[in-house]
């Protein structure tokens, strides 16, 4: 039984299409018009195929197909349909997809799994609309998904107000929590993001875990004064002390770091903002990512104390505020297991591999068994229009994945 690989890349090129937008890009912002069409057509494929679609109270699409025996615990397969600003064709909609062509493969050969299958859109995993992402996997795996209909995303609309897309609102999203006892195991196809397959030639990664994030908000705070009469001995300059300490991040990272150990400033905002003013305060997002909780911790107080240390030499103030926590999150080893055999019966080269980016399998993995399979980025790049993965390797991840679900399903 083999995927189709041509099926796939197109489907992949018209949920790509669905957000087009008037400034040129291709961006499905989570809630957004190009999203809700996204996932419309996404569910009218599902349901061609005679799957039952519903969405839950945290707004995740879930197709459903019946099994041979529906008392026993679904196989779970899926990812997000959701973008980031001008993004690529393949960042969560390969596991869409992908999990899609199982079950259409699977229907076209007359197959029919002993367990029912699930196949999850999940909401909102890229999260950059409200500074957080995660969204419909925490709500499943009954994790607080720390949102109210009263916060504001990056162009000052109203959560409550944006989820009516959805058709829901944040004090229902409990009840999405699925009992663990319903679920069999998560498998998420996607795209590995990096260059690690790439660079070795590589056309799998089985995944052995997913880098932890922690995120923090800083503020620096100086003093506004005029940028002609302010003589520069005389400054309380929020951004330049913000800068010096942004300056340090990539020698403080090397320094106490290890290969996998990243930190980046990915947003940054000056008050009051203005060319002749010189800014009063400095704020941004941090965030430090690694495979390794304790060096987390580590290189969060090694920022942290640099921080203070040059906002003191710039005479300025500043506030460190924690925002969120993510553990790093290993696979489960059976489905890893289930994974490799599949990859070793198909005769694939692959390699065991640990994941840089995050994915709703990151939060899943905390209550359902869960694996990742990855196909390789060229170039490693991704979060980009020029996101690419050559359709040989689509066709693969597909083949890994419907290999798996025969595995799993034994
Ligand atoms: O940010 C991440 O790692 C994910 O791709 N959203
Ligand atoms: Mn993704
Ligand atoms: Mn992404």
């Amino acid at each position: 039984m083999r995927a189709n690989g041509k099926r796939v890349v197109s489907r992949l090129e018209e949920i790509y299409q669905c957000g087009k937008k008037e400034d040129g890009t291709f961006t499905r912002m989570a809630f957004s018009e190009e999203d809700v069409r996204g996932r419309r057509l996404f569910a009218s494929w599902a349901e061609d195929l005679g799957m039952t679609c519903r969405v839950d109270e945290a707004g995740n699409l879930i197709a459903r197909m019946e099994g041979q025996d529906n008392s026993l615990p679904a196989i779970l397969m899926g990812s997000h349909l959701d973008t980031v600003p001008d993004g690529g064709r393949y960042d969560g909609v390969l596991g869409c997809v992908g999990g899609l062509e199982v079950c259409e493969t699977f229907r076209e050969e007359g197959y029919v799994p002993k367990h029912p299958i699930e196949l999850i859109v999940f909401t909102d995993e890229e999260g950059f609309r409200f500074g957080k992402g995660l969204t419909g996997s925490s709500a499943i795996c009954g994790q607080d998904p720390d949102v109210s209909d009263s916060e504001l995303d990056i162009y000052g609309e109203e959560r409550g107000k944006v989820m009516e897309s959805y058709g829901i609102s944040c004090k229902d999203m409990p009840k999405a929590a699925k009992d663990p006892s319903s679920v069999h195991c998560f498998i998420e196809l996607h795209i590995e993001q990096g260059a690690r397959l790439y660079k070795t030639k590589t056309s799998v990664g089985v995944v052995s875990s997913i880098a932890g994030v922690n995120r923090y908000d800083v503020t620096v705070t100086g003093e506004a004064n005029h940028a002609g009469s302010t003589a520069m001995a005389d400054r309380k300059d929020a951004l330049v002390a913000a800068a010096g300490f942004i300056n340090r991040i990539p020698e403080i990272t090397k320094e106490y770091g290890n290969e996998f150990t990243v930190a980046t400033v990915g947003t940054i905002k000056v008050t009051p903002h203005s060319v002749n003013v010189i800014p009063g305060t400095c704020s941004f997002s941090l965030e430090i990512r690694d495979q390794d909780a304790q060096l987390m911790k580590l290189i969060e107080e090694k920022l942290r104390e640099s921080l203070f240390d040059t906002c003191g030499k710039y005479g300025v103030t500043c506030t460190f505020v924690p925002t969120s926590f993510h553990e790093p999150a290993p696979m489960s080893e059976w489905v890893k297991g289930s994974v490799e055999q599949a990859v070793k019966e198909l005769g694939i080269d692959y390699s065991v591999i640990p994941s840089g980016a995050f994915h709703d399998s990151l939060i899943m993995t905390s209550v359902f068994p869960t694996g990742m399979i990855f196909v390789p980025s060229e170039k490693g790049i991704s979060h980009s229009r020029y996101e690419y993965t050559e359709d040989g390797d689509i066709e693969n991840g597909c083949n890994v994945l419907l290999r798996t679900v025969l595995n799993v399903d034994k």
